[in-house]
């Protein structure tokens, strides 16, 4: 790049100019006219248009940071769960005045075009659009980051409901066409797969280790923006996509061999077609494995060779670089480190080894032990035999290290070893990622704890000052200032808006919460966005709610530690009590249970607590009698855009995981910052939200994490749990009875067993408790004043679950970048 090139000339502000730009990108860009444009052509025109306005900001950021060489932090995560692109993008161009009166001048509504966009799903659930939130915060605080990720052509899956069973369909996002992302095909990184290592000596006599792979993919960069809001800087998302080196074989295609021709090509694109629709719970599958190695393989060699100087002495990479591994998924990058700078470069182990230390930091994202990925070693040493090797060499100095420190202590040494030995010979890459590491972080204060205490305890004594917390955040951007406009200008004009960029600054709504006007207004917005809410639900799933029953949301993925059967024991129990006359109609408050939850596609168990809930559903919304009462809404296909939807319009959250089991929650933020209550366990940040918004304000049930331990060690029967309490046996016996199922007892029998057999996650022994502190919910909602109060409270004391202030902590605990302005 040269630094004389005049920087990109920026858009003008305008309508007028936007106008221009907008039907010139329809005309030239689509190649059609204003009256013959379809919906897509003018969504794409809309995006073409934005992207023209950060491009000034992108270019010079770039500009810049090849100029000043300053620290950068590179995210490799598997999963970047962005939602959609449009008003994240309007807003941080500041464009959305303008763009509105523009379009609307050309009689084009902009909440049209916005319906438009397929939000990429190119992740999961929390740990994906954590990824997401962390590089909207660190543009916004003009940090230098790269996000580095897998272009999947399909995302997570589709989710249908079909007689109330969960049915997948491919998530075609890229059907359309994508406005947002920059494909460099010229920029290609090429990776190999599988073959043997060699023994080679080199023309100095120096002797090395050769991987000749058998197969090689080519990696194509596909750069997207990630814009700052209030600043110039526009940092990059770089996801890769896999080809094939070699299109096709066109002589065998001519004698007809049409599948072998091509075989090739499929295997390597096969590697970014589809993103794992798993969470938190690995499943051993090659093209996972592939992916992995993949995407990180792609991305270490384009910041070595593509992003730092081509002088750059590789001994100061610490200096330039911190590897943010977002859980075990990227771990394979350490000894693909060491084999660029070992095998490729001629380095000393030594060196490599003391390089590779000071590069990467590990965040671990679960406590349960089925989630910390292992790979078999024959599988990772036929994909990745140089890799295997060099893993080996790295735990054969680590456990060396260790026999000193402990000597004669062999179960120790058993334990910490980055291979199991059983069942199979295994690869843990938690505890590769714990010795390559400089710092290990988890979520949540008390998620952070247990892994220190717990999980990797033994590490956590070695090394002490490796261990550290960050809790998680939200982006205000997305999750406040656009999915809630009336409470945004609500805030704004009470306290200005700073609060975009400093969301600590909520905190100067507090003395608000006595104003009663302010909680008029503050519950006009909130019913307003209920109604909001009501009419998408109606729109895109058919289903109808009352504009104006209680929001009680249950919105995550599907998993048993989560317990959404608790929840439904809840809704069962009530509707039980209703029909035998023990709770009378009337004296219940008018709510809508939301539910929205996809289950991993081979998690059975998970598939029949969906089938349940919907069957429990179908059964109380065809009651004529709990008609204005009672209301189970499931929509299909829960995701960033409809949460942008329903958290804005909840009243309740609910977070009720086993003690223990999550390790942080986002969902739990992003309601709280909205206005919602939570009814919560002591579990993940649900702890850091209570003591922050108050007990006063927090519907605290069920057992701590220490009990939950006692319980397990005194030894636990959920059978006992159910024969004492009768609203509980009720609840159980009235869904085995049939009664959601036409009568047939067998079809729901799979999720009653697992409850009344082994209760892996305690639903029943929190039982009572959680219908107690329901009740709480219940009463104190009728106080519709103390309740707005609390909603109040609840935003302004949440400022500390912005992922800006994340960003902050992993800078000072963990990275050691620092903001660089853009001056421009
Ligand atoms: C999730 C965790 O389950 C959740 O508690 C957390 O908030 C989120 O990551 C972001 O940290 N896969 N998904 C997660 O962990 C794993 C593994």
């Amino acid at each position: 790049m040269n630094d004389m090139t005049p920087p990109v000339a920026a858009r003008e502000h305008t309508v007028e100019s936007f106008t221009r730009e907008f039907l010139r990108e329809l005309n030239f860009g689509r190649g059609v006219d204003l009256d013959r444009a379809s919906a897509n052509d003018k969504y794409m025109a809309l995006a073409r248009t934005v992207r023209h306005y950060l491009m000034t900001g992108w270019l010079e950021t770039l500009r810049n940071q090849y100029r000043d060489q300053a620290k950068v932090v590179a995210y490799l995560s598997a999963e970047f769960l962005l939602g959609r692109q449009l008003d994240n993008n309007l807003l941080t161009s500041n464009l959305e005045g303008i763009a509105r009166e523009s379009l609307d001048q050309l009689g084009i509504s902009l909440d049209d075009l916005r319906e438009v966009e397929i939000e990429p799903g190119l992740g999961n659930g929390g740990l994906g659009r954590l990824a997401a939130c962390f590089i909207d915060s660190l543009a916004t605080l003009d940090v230098p980051c790269i996000g580095y990720g897998i272009r999947y052509e399909y995302g997570i899956f589709k989710q249908a409901f079909v007689d109330g069973h969960q049915v997948e369909k491919p998530d075609t996002w890229l059907a359309l066409g994508s406005p947002w992302e920059f494909p460099h095909p010229e920029n290609a990184v090429t990776v190999g797969f599988g073959g043997h290592v060699e023994d080679v000596t080199d023309e100095d006599g120096v002797k090395r280790r050769d991987w000749v792979p058998a197969s090689v993919v080519n990696g194509v960069p596909y750069n997207y923006m990630v814009p700052g809001y209030g600043t110039n800087r526009v940092n990059t998302l770089r996801l890769w996509s896999a080809r094939a080196p070699k299109a096709f074989n066109l002589q065998v295609f001519n004698e007809g061999g049409y599948e072998e021709a091509v075989k090739n090509q499929t295997f390597a694109e096969n590697i970014s077609k589809v993103l794992y629709p798993e969470d938190s719970t690995p499943q051993g599958k090659e093209l996972r494995l592939q992916q992995q190695y993949f995407f990180v393989a792609c991305s270490i060699a384009d910041f070595l060779c593509n992003v730092l100087p081509q002088d750059f002495d590789l001994h100061r990479l610490p200096d330039r670089i911190t590897w943010q591994l977002n859980d075990t998924h990227p771990v394979i990058a350490v000894p693909e480190l060491m084999r660029q700078l070992v095998d490729l470069r001629g380095w000393t182990w030594e060196d490599a080894w003391g390089v590779t230390q000071k590069v990467f930091a590990y965040t671990c994202h679960t406590l349960l032990p089925e989630a910390l990925e292992v790979w078999p070693v024959d599988l990772l040493g036929k994909l990745l035999p140089r890799h295997l090797e060099i893993i080996y060499r790295i735990n054969e100095l680590f456990l060396e290290e260790l026999r000193d420190t402990y000597p004669g202590d062999e179960l120790k040494v058993r334990h910490m070893s980055i291979i199991a030995e059983h069942p199979v010979r295994a690869v843990r890459m938690a505890h590769l990622a714990t010795v390559a590491g400089f710092k290990v972080n988890g979520v949540a204060a008390l998620h952070s704890e247990l892994l220190r205490d717990k999980v990797l305890s033994d590490f956590a004594q070695l090394w002490p000052e490796k261990f550290t917390n960050v809790t998680n955040g939200v982006t205000p951007r997305r999750f406040v200032r656009i999915a809630n406009p009336s409470m945004s200008g609500l805030v704004t004009e009470a306290i200005g808006d700073g609060w975009i960029k400093d969301l600590s600054q909520l905190s100067r709504l507090e003395p608000l919460a006595e104003d009663a006007e302010f909680r008029r207004r503050f519950r006009d917005i909130k019913a307003a966005n209920k109604v909001e809410f009501a009419r998408v639900l109606k729109e895109r799933d058919g289903i109808e709610i009352a504009g104006d029953a209680m929001v009680d949301a249950m919105v995550k993925r599907l998993h048993e530690y989560k317990r959404q059967t608790l929840k439904l024991l809840h809704i069962v129990s009530l509707y039980q009590r209703i029909g035998s006359g023990a709770l009378p109609l009337e004296s219940v408050t008018p709510r809508t249970f939301v539910f929205g939850a996809k289950a991993a596609p081979g998690y059975a168990l998970a598939k029949q607590i969906i089938a349940l809930i919907n069957a429990v559903g179908s059964t109380i919304n065809a009651d004529a009698s709990l008609e204005g009462r009672l209301k189970v809404a499931f929509p299909a296909n829960y995701n960033v855009t409809l949460a942008e939807k329903l958290i804005p319009a909840a009243d309740l959250s609910e977070q009720i995981s086993l003690a223990g089991k999550e390790a942080s929650g986002t969902g739990n933020m992003k309601f709280a910052l909205n206005g919602a209550l939570t009814i919560g366990t002591d579990d993940g940040a649900n702890v850091e939200i209570r003591e922050l918004v108050g007990d006063e304000n927090f519907f605290l049930f069920g057992m701590s994490e220490p009990e939950v331990a006692d319980l397990e060690a005194s030894g636990y029967s959920p059978e006992a749990v159910y024969a004492s309490d009768p609203d509980l046996k009720a609840a159980i016996d009235l869904i085995s009875s049939g009664a959601f199922s036409g009568g047939d007892r067998t079809l729901h029998e799979p999720v009653i067993a697992a409850l009344l057999g082994e209760d892996r996650f305690m639903a029943l022994a929190d039982f009572r408790s959680y219908v107690d502190a329901q009740d709480r919910v219940e009463a104190y909602y009728g106080d519709f004043e103390a309740w707005s109060r609390s909603a109040i409270l609840n935003v302004a004391r949440s400022g500390f679950f912005s992922s800006d202030r994340s960003m902050v902590d992993y800078m000072d605990r963990i990275w050691g970048a620092k903001p660089v302005k853009q001056n421009f």
